[in-house]
């Protein structure tokens, strides 16, 4: 299949990095760059314990690096032993970053709170004696169930701090989510709060974890541990339910930390959306932690004075890696933001930048187009109007970014002198896969260029045999690398099925999508998962492709396309869209499907043409931003939406999608 004419034209456009940030990255330049990738190339092992002795404080030093005796089950750094939290909290205190700010809470209100690493540690403290004076002990699990909060970051250190293996449920999961999670964990206490403040609503917590807990299946749990937030009355069951602020109360500011071993389940992470009940991901502690610092360093380039803000939920991979462990684990000064993007306003994040002087903004790009589409109907919220000064470093990461978006964040958001990392990673890689180096790699807007030093990424064909540069096949990573996921939670079966799978003889690992790489320069653009591959006509196209074109048009804001099964091309092509004006109805919308179909005819080629076209005031999506493509799938062939919507942020657009026009 040919690129759509927008990534034809970006592929010329290429942004290198400037000589300043070459000058002074941690990788500095494309020497820079490929010598890491040859020292790991050379001694594989070695370059991942180089990392691990200067970047992790090892309570026992490790003699062993890679064990792959028991593969796909594969363990690092196995005789040593460490604590995440020292190595977040007490290392920093011990080395005179004390009385630094580590967060900076901006709640839902506007009104900001300073929490410095000395003040944190107390705070860890305090609760991690709390949950010991419970009983919860090592290996035991905690589920929590928190907005983002001060508390959240909290809980995640105080439960890594006494060995307690944690497992986060975004607080905009259901009561059913919740229950799942419980009961496959079978952990032994829950943390919550009353409620949340989300975009100028207080909006119930509490009720919910109560009527999880009421279905039954939960009964391991002994403890609910309630962070008061809202102030809205909540029933509390005496003997299990207590008061975040009254179990802290009476506890020692100091709790030895409990040293565990580098392969220690820190957490699991149940993956959302996809097929079957959720997988839990199951993540190590001291290779975890590596690669969570590396890709700060590499990636991010964390110097002492930046000011870092991942605006993700720590109810996901990314909030785990860029909330709680790495910046804190690099000393970095962050903000933790309660809101939404477009509360008061959507110019929220930009006044959030110029108010806190964030250097290194990392971001999602469906935030980043709701917020085009935001900032073209009202000029007050476009980021030109706000001070973006202090910015260096721009970040991407959940889905490819299509060329037109990255580059207005690229010239609106980064004043045309910030690179773009464009981080291709996933819940089950734990840190960065494929990435750009801020002061090395030349970007190609919409590709996540290069993998991070360590990395061996790979595509292949569905016999795992490597494809040359330019044809597009399975993305898969060749060897096992530190941060990845070590087990899914009591199913050793289904990790071996979903990773390793026979047909590439349980070789290489399967991310799971589809890349190509550039013939020219290697760069790996990420097509999509690999469900998402479309065969209309014996052409392969990614869905990715589609959309890059349609939102390269200037009527539209966002785009997700599926396949239709068909009796002549096989599939068909089905485009759900929202355009940047009002909804069309009627004769209107006729026009403008001809139009658009016309331009996808003319972008990547008539067989690219979306046979039907429906309009939305939004796409079906995630509380997290992820297009739910299976209900897309399902409206696309029109079945009846049975499955459960509840994740959904609103669900009353699969109405106006399920009505076909063309
Ligand atoms: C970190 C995270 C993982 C899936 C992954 C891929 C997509 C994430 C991407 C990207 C293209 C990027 N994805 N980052 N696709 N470019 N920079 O998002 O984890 O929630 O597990 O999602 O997201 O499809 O397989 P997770």
């Amino acid at each position: 299949m040919n690129m759509s004419n927008e990534q034809q034209q970006t592929r010329a456009r290429i942004y290198k990095p400037s000589e300043e940030m070459v000058k002074n990255a941690a990788v500095s330049g494309m020497e820079g760059y490929l010598a890491l990738c040859k020292e790991a190339e050379d001694n594989y092992e070695g370059f991942w314990a180089r990392h691990a002795r200067e970047l992790v404080e090892w309570k026992k030093p490790f003699t062993q690096v890679l064990d792959e005796s028991d593969a796909p089950f594969f363990k690092w750094f196995a005789d040593g032993q460490l604590n995440v939290s020292y190595n977040c909290l007490d290392r920093n205190v011990n080395n005179g970053l004390g009385d630094k700010v580590a967060i900076i809470f901006e709640a839902d209100s506007g009104e900001v709170t300073r929490v410095t690493y000395k003040d944190l540690l107390v705070r860890v403290s305090r609760f991690a004696n709390a949950l010991r004076g419970m009983g919860v002990k090592k290996g035991d699990r905690v589920v929590i169930y928190l907005p983002m909060s001060i508390e959240g970051v909290v809980a995640m250190q105080a439960c890594a701090r006494i060995g307690a293996t944690h497992s986060i449920v975004f607080g905009g999961f259901s009561a059913q989510a919740l229950r799942d999670r419980i009961n496959d964990a079978g952990a032994v206490a829950l943390i919550t709060s009353d409620g949340q403040h989300r975009g100028g609503k207080a909006l119930p917590l509490k009720p919910i974890a109560d009527e999880a807990l009421a279905m039954g299946g939960c009964e391991s749990i002994r403890n609910v541990i309630v962070v008061k937030r809202t102030g809205a009355e909540v029933a509390m069951d005496k003997g299990r339910d207590q008061w975040f602020d009254d179990v802290c109360a009476t506890q020692s500011e100091t709790c030895e930390p409990e040293w565990v071993d580098a392969e220690h389940p820190l957490f699991l992470l149940y993956t959302s959306g996809s097929t079957g009940k959720p997988k839990g991901v199951q993540h190590s502690t001291g290779g975890y932690l590596l690669h969570a610092i590396m890709s700060m360093k590499y990636t991010f380039d964390i110097k002492p004075d930046d000011v870092f803000w991942c605006t993700a939920d720590i109810g996901w991979v990314t909030g785990h890696t860029f909330i709680t462990y790495g910046p804190l684990a690099c000393g970095t000064t962050e903000i933790v933001f309660e809101g939404v993007p477009t509360y008061p306003d959507a110019g929220r994040f930009w006044k959030m930048i110029q108010d806190h002087k964030v250097t290194v903004f990392y971001t999602a790009p469906t935030a980043i187009r709701s917020l085009i589409k935001a900032a073209d109907n009202n000029p007050a919220v476009h980021p030109k109007k706000y001070d973006l000064s202090s910015l260096r470093i721009l970040g991407s990461v959940g889905e490819p970014i299509n060329p037109a978006a990255w580059e207005w964040y690229y010239e609106n958001v980064g004043a045309s002198r910030c690179p773009i990392v464009d981080t291709f990673w996933q819940t089950e890689t734990g840190a960065h896969m494929i990435t750009p180096m801020p002061g090395a790699t030349p970007l190609v807007p919409g590709s996540c260029t290069l993998p991070f030093p360590g990395i061996q990424a790979a595509v292949v064909d569905e016999t795992g045999t490597e494809l040359p540069n330019g044809q597009g096949g399975i993305l898969v990573v060749k060897r096992p690398w530190p941060s990845m996921i070590r087990a899914v939670w009591g199913d050793p079966e289904r990790y071996k099925k979903s990773y390793y799978p026979d047909d590439f003889k349980g070789q290489l690992y399967l991310a799971g999508d589809g890349a190509i790489r550039d013939k020219d320069t290697g760069y790996f653009t990420i097509t999509g998962r690999i469900d998402d591959v479309l065969n209309v006509s014996g052409h392969r196209m990614g869905t990715m492709e589609i959309e890059s074109a349609l939102v390269a048009h200037e009527k539209v804001a966002e785009a997700a396309v599926v396949g239709r099964p068909d009796d002549v091309t096989g599939e068909a092509v089905v485009a759900f869209v929202v355009l940047k004006g009002e909804r069309p109805t009627g004769e209107q919308a006729k026009a403008v499907i001809k139009e658009l179909q016309n331009w996808v005819g003319h972008e990547i080629g008539p067989i690219a043409k979306p046979k039907d076209i429906r309009f939305g005031e939004n796409l079906p999506k995630t509380r997290s931003g992820k297009i739910m493509r299976r209900l897309l799938r399902q409206l696309a062939k029109g079945e009846e939406i049975t499955q459960d919507t509840s994740t959904l942020e609103n669900p009353a657009i699969l109405d106006q999608l399920g009505q076909p026009l063309s």
